[in-house]
């Protein structure tokens, strides 16, 4: 748990503290513990004239053990605000060696040290706010101390881990070493020497050290960028603290912000998501995941782009196939586009750019596809063209490579069964843009192997995409589910919405977008073809609304034609509101001979987040999603449902399914056979579980 070595050093003698808690080093009450009597022997041991603390492998340690949060651990003493005072009125100095990874209470503990070294691929960060609470141990105070209110307001806002060439440039450690720990000893005896000056924190306000309206602004950043989230604003207020107040006070108020943040909803929701999506990267199988060295993709369009881009971007070499040199141009035109908008926000240089786009190989002949080790067919949405391609693709590609294809709703089994390996074949639904959308659903067929699943889900990780395993059904899980989001949608314009009012509730509620608008972004021609496909087989007696239908007949198909549910100015993804579609909803809902009237955001909301949940029960009762957890990373990381709200079943759980049943009946009553609540729903509400407990 905690080790401790003792090193002599000439003739001094330095106790090393080594935390040692796999798999991440994080501190929880057993570790606090341990420290804390390390901490007191070697303090108490006159052998000992300084001190060094650091962790093991990769990690020195990754903040508090999550897993206590809301627990009686985390009463358990010494607490970690307590562990960090004694290590900051020690009477021997005390210097922490960041040997790796150094996050949230990992990195506030090195805050109370009186100096850092970090080792050359140290990553220090305080991410709480991504969990939804604050550093309550002491970072809101401490940090802007050692590196200034603004660096402390983006460390602790964004959350985002600095380097250790970073976190040197901005005073945050005091050297970068390759051997962090000699190195760290040799600091603290130099400061026990009196040779290098303590970093302990001047416990002084800071002062007007930067302009007032930086608060201010900080504040309209945080809510434009983490609209809905209130933890943001916590971190801001107990930063600013530090301008007026001494150490201990600010210190106080942190704490009490902390226990506010960490007993609410929002960071119960918050680190739900965390686990589920660990949860959701675990396959349920231990077959072995093969190498993949080079990657076709068919299709060089918005999808096809997007892929190529996300693989390029982790180093492996693309064969990006089209039909015609033109088509080809024009992909790849938009790809250094893409990556010129990146250059200009600095998240690229030049010479990263050409080394990735030096990785794209161009091709018009499917026998280059001859060597790569998967391919993923991101071609037009048609069944078709995608059997045409796959049967071309068997020919030319090696036996044991595999056939993924982007289809965001057709059946992978129709598909497979024109090729002579379906074992080696799935579905890899990637999200637009699809170089920036971390989400990918992994389709399984009913004949997919194990180790292709395998090799995805590990080339998954590879290029920063969390993977969720799903079964074939039309539209798999998010799309399967965003129909019945959607149908709710356009029965509410019918029933006396605009598509602002519907758009607006959802927005408030904290949807990144609402569903119409989301529709003109994504394409209506899209779920137009879709909804045609469905047409044959949709029970006549069920309500159907002709609004996007009628939209897509003008020739309307949302941003890429000017207009749809919204018009839009050129060059502008601004949606406003066209007095002509009030006019069509109002033509529809008339030829349905529904009466309109004043319906709430209560009742928005209600009728468009349970048809996603009463339909995500289905799906989880038909296999198609492993558990619930699944669906809420899906919604989170593919549909921009609020993190801050958990996903769709933690949102279910915490309104509470009874209430939620309750609703969902009365709905069924009301609107007919579309809402008959799902049998698992009505099992877990009536058997007073949640689907957490699934
Ligand atoms: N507590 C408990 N479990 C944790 C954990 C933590 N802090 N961090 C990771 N795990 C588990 C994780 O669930 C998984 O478990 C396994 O470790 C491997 O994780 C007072 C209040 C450190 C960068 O927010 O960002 O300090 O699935 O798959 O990809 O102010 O984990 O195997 O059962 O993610 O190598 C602040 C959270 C806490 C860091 C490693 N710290 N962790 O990534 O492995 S709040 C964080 C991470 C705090 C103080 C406050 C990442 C990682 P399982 P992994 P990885």
């Amino acid at each position: 748990m905690v080790h401790l070595d003792l090193r002599k050093i000439g003739d001094a003698g330095v106790a090393v503290l080594r935390m040692d808690n796999p798999p991440v080093n994080s501190i929880g009450s057993q570790v606090r513990v341990a420290l804390g009597e390390r901490l007191a022997a070697a303090l108490a041991d006159d052998t000992v004239q300084a001190i060094v603390l650091t962790g093991t492998g990769k990690f020195f340690c990754s903040g508090a053990d999550i897993r206590e949060f809301n627990t009686p651990k985390t009463q358990i003493r010494p607490l970690l605000r307590e562990l960090i005072a004694t290590v900051e009125t020690a009477g021997k100095p005390i210097v922490a060696a960041i040997n790796g990874t150094a996050l949230g209470g990992g990195l506030e503990l090195t805050l109370g040290c009186h100096g850092r070294v970090a080792s050359e691929d140290a990553k220090l960060g305080l991410p709480e706010v991504k969990l939804g609470v604050l550093p309550g141990a002491g970072g809101t105070q401490r940090l802007p101390r050692v590196v200034g209110v603004p660096a402390a307001l983006n460390i602790i806002v964004e959350g985002e881990p600095l380097t250790a060439q970073q976190a040197l440039e901005c005073g945050l450690v005091d050297e970068v070493a390759a051997d962090p720990v000699e190195a760290a000893c040799r600091l603290a005896l130099e400061i026990r020497r009196g040779e290098r000056a303590s970093r302990a924190i001047d416990p002084a306000p800071l002062g007007d050290v930067v302009p007032a309206n930086v608060f201010e602004e900080a504040r309209r950043n945080a809510q434009r960028r983490y609209r809905g989230c209130i933890a943001p604003q916590e971190c801001i207020a107990c930063i600013e603290k530090t301008l007026h107040t001494d150490l201990q006070t600010g210190l106080t108020f942190e704490a009490e912000r902390f226990k506010f943040l960490v007993e609410g909803d929002q960071s119960k929701a918050q680190r739900h998501i965390f686990f589920a999506e660990r949860k959701a990267a675990k396959l349920p199988t231990s077959a072995p995941a093969a190498e993949v060295r080079s990657v076709g993709v068919i299709g060089a369009g918005t999808m096809g782009g997007g892929i190529a881009m996300s693989l390029v971007n982790a180093g492996i070499p693309v064969v990006l196939f089209e039909q015609s040199e033109e088509a080809l141009q024009r992909g790849l035109g938009v790809i250094q586009k893409n990556y010129e908008v990146s250059r200009k926000r600095g998240r690229f240089t030049q010479e990263e750019i050409d080394a990735r786009l030096a990785l794209i190989r161009r091709s018009l002949d499917y026998s280059d596809l001859a060597d790569v080790d998967l391919v993923i067919e991101a071609a037009f949405e048609d069944m078709q063209v995608k059997k045409d391609i796959f049967a071309k693709l068997d020919q030319a590609c090696k036996k044991d490579a595999i056939l993924a294809t982007n289809t965001s709703r057709l059946d992978i089994n129709e598909i497979a069964a024109v090729t002579s390996r379906p074992a080696q074949v799935l579905g890899m639904h990637f999200f637009s843009p699809a170089n920036v959308m971390r989400l990918l659903e992994v389709v399984k067929g009913a004949r997919t192997a194990d180790t292709v699943l395998a090799t995805v889900f590990r080339l998954a990780q590879r290029i920063g995409k969390i993977p969720v395993l799903v079964g074939v059904c039309d539209g798999f899980v998010g799309n399967r589910m965003v129909s019945h989001y959607t149908r709710e949608a356009y029965f509410l314009l019918e029933e006396g919405c605009t598509p602002a009012q519907v758009d607006g509730a959802l927005r408030r509620f904290g949807m990144a977008m609402g569903p119409l608008q989301m529709q003109d972004m994504a394409g209506l021609d899209i779920s137009w073809a879709a909804r045609k496909r469905q047409a044959a087989t949709r029970p006549a007696h069920l309500r159907y609304s002709k609004v996007a239908d009628r939209i897509c007949e003008m020739g309307r198909f949302g941003q890429k034609t000017g207009s749809g549910f919204y018009r839009y100015e050129a060059g502008s993804r601004e949606p406003i509101p066209d007095p002509e579609i009030d006019a069509l909803i109002a033509q529809c809902a008339a030829e349905a001979g529904i009466t309109r009237r004043e319906i709430s955001d209560e009742e928005i909301v209600a009728r468009t987040i349970y048809a996603l949940v009463n339909e995500a029960a289905r799906i989880v009762q038909d296999g198609i999603a492993q558990r619930p957890s699944d669906i809420d990373v899906v919604y989170v990381a593919g549909y921009g449902f609020p993190m801050f709200r958990g996903g769709p079943m933690f949102y279910a759980d915490t309104v509470g399914l009874p209430k939620v049943l309750e609703t969902i009946r009365q709905f069924h009553a009301e609107h007919g056979q579309y809402w008959e609540p799902a049998p698992l729903l009505v099992e877990l509400a009536e058997s007073g579980r949640r689907f957490s407990d699934l």
